[in-house]
């Protein structure tokens, strides 16, 4: 039987997706509410496909509890926040979760780590409560380290179809936790060691934030000598070994925008490109307000509360705010006592997150004159028509009507 620790945006679909597939699951957290929802057969987030393989999940007998169990495996998918004036990652959650575990678990028994960690970060930090604990690694527990790839908005998909790595101390025990995993995983999955499972990981994430960061550097540059990057960005893709990703209002979530930052933290004097990435990707939120004072004043606008911000969410259908460059936008604001006069809007925030936050599409854009568009939501996609006539600002680039503003 598998212990997942941590029902969230990864362990939720990890233990269902293991569960679905003949393994014993029993998911743990120690989030009362959270935990009472699921066993009322209720998910807790909006995922394409989650629902549908909660129901499988349910009918092969998964569980769900407050406590740790008595098992042989266990899987730890809880947060790793990064520290905002160090950059080094917080590991107060992981070993928690561990020390937890050790409380209960049997002689033997293996515990994969899930989270994304920094490099090193179990050898720091894991190793000696286990030591501490009296036991003995490789004898009385096993350590592995199995990061997930999934993308919010596809994981489902991902999590049957994407390559995996497991980091393992021990060949045999890899194979072991490997077992698992090809349950449900389609994808080829590496076995190597735990300290380059850690850095694979957050070099991945390290990668598209590189990339990102170049893209929105081309923006600036084109907005400052009035050149249309996306005509750029679109030519350039056509050469066969060139593929620009796109710019935006900035880089959410919890992943592209966090684990960059922990090389950063734990090499600052080596990190140089990433950190300058990291940087400049934070700093599109401001140029995207600039941008929208600049649009006001250009058509005589100078009321905010006539501007809409369209999406709170950090991307395109997704119900996940975290990080989300709207929110970082509304914190400028704010500190520029500006920030509770615009309207916002977002199909997949139900409830009240924000000052002046409306809940239905038609009174939204009743109440403005201008409309930023900050998510590239399906829905939005679907309404361009209805808004013709509005000075339109859109920052993911998915409006056709003519007279749009762009980055
Ligand atoms: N973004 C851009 N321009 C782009 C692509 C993305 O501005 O061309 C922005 C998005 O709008 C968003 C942010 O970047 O604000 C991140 O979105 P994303 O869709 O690129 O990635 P995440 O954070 O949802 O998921 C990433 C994925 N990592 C990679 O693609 C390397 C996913 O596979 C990981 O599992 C996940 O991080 C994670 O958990 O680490």
């Amino acid at each position: 039987m598998i212990n997942v620790i941590g029902l969230g945006y990864i362990g939720l679909p990890t233990a269902l997706m293991m569960a679905s597939h003949g393994v014993e699951v029993i998911g743990t957290d120690y989030d009362h509410n959270l935990v009472s929802t699921l066993k009322k057969g209720k998910t807790t987030f909006k995922e394409k496909g989650l629902d549908e393989l909660f129901q499988e999940a349910l009918k092969a007998g998964i569980k769900f509890s407050t406590d740790y169990q008595v098992t042989d495996t266990y899987i730890v998918s809880v947060p790793t926040p990064y520290n905002k004036f160090s950059k080094k990652i917080d590991p107060t959650f992981v070993v928690k979760a561990v020390q937890s575990v050790l409380e209960v678990c049997p002689k033997g028994a293996t515990i994969v780590i899930e989270s994304t960690v920094s490099p090193g970060t179990i050898d720091k930090y894991i190793r000696p409560i286990v030591k501490d604990k009296g036991k003995k690694l490789g004898e009385d527990i096993h350590l592995v380290h199995a990061p997930e790839r999934i993308i919010p908005g596809n994981m489902v998909y991902e999590l049957l179809h994407n390559n995996r790595t497991i980091g393992a101390d021990d060949k045999i025990i890899g194979e072991k936790i490997k077992k698992y995993y090809a349950s449900f995983c389609q994808g080829e999955i590496i076995i190597t060691d735990i300290r380059t499972a850690e850095m694979t990981k957050v070099v991945e994430n390290t990668f598209r934030a590189v990339n990102i960061a170049f893209a929105n550097e081309l923006a600036k540059i084109c907005r400052y000598d009035n050149m249309d990057v996306y005509e750029i960005i679109k030519i350039c893709n056509m050469h066969p070994r060139v593929n620009i990703l796109q710019p935006g209002p900035g880089v959410g979530g919890h992943c592209i925008s966090v684990d960059p930052w922990f090389l950063v933290g734990d090499y600052p004097s080596l990190a140089k490109v990433i950190d300058e990435s990291m940087k400049t990707n934070d700093k599109m939120p401001d140029f995207v307000l600039n941008r929208i004072y600049e649009i006001m004043e250009e058509n005589g606008l100078t009321d905010l509360s006539r501007v809409g911000f369209y999406g709170l969410t950090y991307k395109e259908n997704v119900d996940d705010m975290r990080e989300s460059p709207t929110l970082q936008m509304l914190e400028s604001m704010k500190r520029h006592l500006s920030g509770d006069l615009v309207k916002v809007y977002d199909p997949y925030i139900k409830t009240d997150k924000v000052p002046n936050q409306m809940h239905d599409f038609d009174d939204f854009l009743d109440s403005i004159d201008m409309i930023v568009l900050l998510v590239g939501h399906d829905e939005i996609k679907q309404n361009m028509i209805k808004l013709a006539g509005k000075i339109i600002f859109d920052t993911r680039n998915i409006c056709p009507l003519v007279g749009t503003y762009r980055l």
